[in-house]
């Protein structure tokens, strides 16, 4: 379709796919701990592109590896020059998708590309859906990856399938708590205490949680009381243009 021929004909030339990074804050004091990186793909055939879109018509049509090194390339650009600039712009998430992840090169090219970008392999954090980490095959290369220090989220918590014995031993380091559960906070009593213990095993496990979708007041309240670790949502800072990061960081949060 018209879409993957866009999208193809981008990747082809050299000019940058688009990314919008969001904030991400911790809860207790609104410290900035990072951003993540979010394709927002667009062209004047199809129009703006969201990546719930783009991301299957890439998988579909076999893009999704050159993009998936686009928006790599990209953001490993971003924070290269938000490092020269001097701003304090914590740690960049970027997604990666199953095939991606699936690519039996894929640890070994992001070290180098992170290295010729100048960075240290912290200055990134993998965010990697629920039921792609927990396979059995992502294994080796999430371990591969934890090892040379990436930092590694497991994005969409709680919502695919999943099993409890595996996220025991998945060297992960963060989990993103989905829209879904953060969208019934406050809530009951009930839907406190179920978030609570959500919080607590994965505090068990060392992990830090990070609330997604945050929109109002009262939702980061009830996150702060449950011990939330961070949060990303509109109430926190919407999604924006690199260009926009160094403004965003000098006005405060
Ligand atoms: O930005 P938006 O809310 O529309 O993102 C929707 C979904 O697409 C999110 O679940 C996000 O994880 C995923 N997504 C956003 N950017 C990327 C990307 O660069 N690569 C991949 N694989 N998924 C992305
Ligand atoms: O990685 P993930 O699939 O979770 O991507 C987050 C998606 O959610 C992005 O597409 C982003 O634009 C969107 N988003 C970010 N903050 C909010 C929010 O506060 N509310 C809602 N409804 N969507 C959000
Ligand atoms: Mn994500
Ligand atoms: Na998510």
């Amino acid at each position: 379709i018209e879409l993957a021929g866009a999208l193809r004909t981008a990747l082809r030339g050299n000019d940058e796919v688009g990314l919008a990074y969001q904030p991400i804050l911790r809860c207790s004091d609104g410290q900035l701990l990072g951003f993540e990186a979010l394709v927002r793909f667009s062209d004047p055939a199809v129009g703006r592109c969201d990546p719930d879109e783009l991301v299957p018509v890439a998988e579909h049509y076999g893009l999704m590896d050159a993009l998936g090194r686009r928006i790599l390339r990209d953001a490993l650009a971003s924070i290269a020059a938000w490092r020269q600039e001097g701003l304090p712009f914590g740690r960049v998430a970027v997604n990666v998708s199953p095939t991606q992840l699936r690519a039996p090169d894929f640890a070994v090219d992001l070290c180098r590309m992170v290295s010729a970008a100048g960075l240290p392999a912290s200055a990134l954090c993998l965010e990697i859906t629920e039921t792609e980490a927990l396979s059995e095959q992502a294994l080796p290369t999430l371990t591969a990856l934890r090892e040379a220090g990436f930092g590694l989220a497991i994005d969409d918590f709680g919502v695919g399938h999943s099993s409890l014995a595996r996220l025991r031993d998945l060297p992960a380091t963060l989990v993103k708590l989905d829209r879904r559960f953060i969208e019934r906070l406050p809530g009951t009593e009930r839907d406190r205490a179920f978030f609570r213990g959500m919080i607590q095993l994965t505090a068990a496990l060392g992990l830090t949680t990070v609330a997604e979708g945050v929109e109002t007041p009262a939702q980061l309240q009830a996150l702060r009381e449950a011990g939330c670790d961070a949060c990303q949502g509109y109430l926190l800072g919407a999604p924006m243009p690199s260009g926009d990061v160094g403004g965003f960081l000098r006005r405060g949060v």
